[in-house]
């Protein structure tokens, strides 16, 4: 998929509606349409990366800067003390279905151990 044709590129550009909860000159975060938890909120990057095998060295800092926008995010949704969880699905077996990196972050309820 490239970007003309990418979901997140459309609603980063307003072109498709979305709950924005968050945004700053390097990522943007909004509200999940199928939410899997009481808080379920993507943070993506700005600039369109597909996946994790797109990620570079020059993208190091825009990749620690998902999570630092995740912890104000978590803080400001007042999940940040109960706790939350932060997912990246990377492609077909890891369950990727918008080949737009995002992050999920989900809290509001306890979720049971991914690993069982
Ligand atoms: P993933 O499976 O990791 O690629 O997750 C993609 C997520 O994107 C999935 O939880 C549903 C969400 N999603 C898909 N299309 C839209 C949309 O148009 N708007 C919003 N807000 N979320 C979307």
């Amino acid at each position: 998929m490239n970007k003309t044709d990418c979901i997140f590129c459309k609603i980063l550009a307003g072109e498709i509606p979305s709950t924005q909860v968050y945004r700053d000159e390097q990522v943007t975060a909004f509200r999940d349409i199928h939410p899997a938890a009481p808080t379920h909120v993507l943070i993506i990057p700005n600039r369109h990366i597909s996946s994790v095998n797109d990620v570079t060295e020059a993208d190091e800092g825009l990749m620690g800067h998902l999570f630092t926008a995740a912890k104000q995010i978590a803080k400001a949704e007042g999940i940040a003390e109960s706790g939350y969880r932060l997912i990246i699905n990377t492609g077909p077996d890891g369950g990727q279905e918008v080949f737009h990196l995002h992050l999920h972050l989900l809290g509001g309820q306890r979720m049971r151990h991914p690993m069982g």
